[in-house]
């Protein structure tokens, strides 16, 4: 199953280290396409590597289209994650968008007003692994 995990990265990476555990609980469900939302310096590398913004764009949205189900974390506002979320909708890929409330951020009524997207309030990723393996199973 190939997932595609969708989380801020020029919005703001103050959720990075969570980003790299739900990483971790969805490759034991399949291959994640994006695992380096998760990771630390992904700017820098993706610098170092000379790729430029459309080819960020393009290699996203191929990964996206190849996707069978689409896992965002949404409570860190991103317009990268707004926009994923709305191809892979108008695609009728299945979507799971993770919020946690406590944050400073209100969700977006674009996100948890869309019939077409789970919308889930976790704390921690911990108690989010029965939610992901749930929506996962339902849809591989
Ligand atoms: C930037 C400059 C040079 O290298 C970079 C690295 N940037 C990205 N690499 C890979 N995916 C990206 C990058 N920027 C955005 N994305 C995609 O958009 C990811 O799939 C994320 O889910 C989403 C984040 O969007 P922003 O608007 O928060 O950046």
């Amino acid at each position: 199953m190939n997932i595609f995990f969708s989380g801020s990265i020029r919005g703001g990476r103050d959720d990075v280290d969570l980003y790299a555990d739900l990483v971790s609980l969805l490759e034991q469900y399949g291959t994640v396409l994006t695992e380096h939302v998760g990771t630390e310096d992904v700017e820098a590398k993706e610098r170092e590597a000379g790729l430029t913004d459309g080819d960020i764009h393009d290699q996203d949205v191929a990964w996206l289209q190849q996707a069978d189900a689409v896992v965002a974390e949404v409570t860190t506002p991103s317009l990268g994650v707004g926009y994923e979320l709305g191809r892979a909708v108008a695609w009728e890929k299945p979507v799971l968008a993770l919020y946690r409330p406590q944050g400073e951020h209100e969700l977006s009524a674009m996100v948890r007003g869309n019939d077409a997207v789970d919308v889930v309030e976790y704390e921690t990723p911990a108690g989010v692994g029965p939610t992901l393996e749930a929506f996962l199973r339902t849809h591989r």
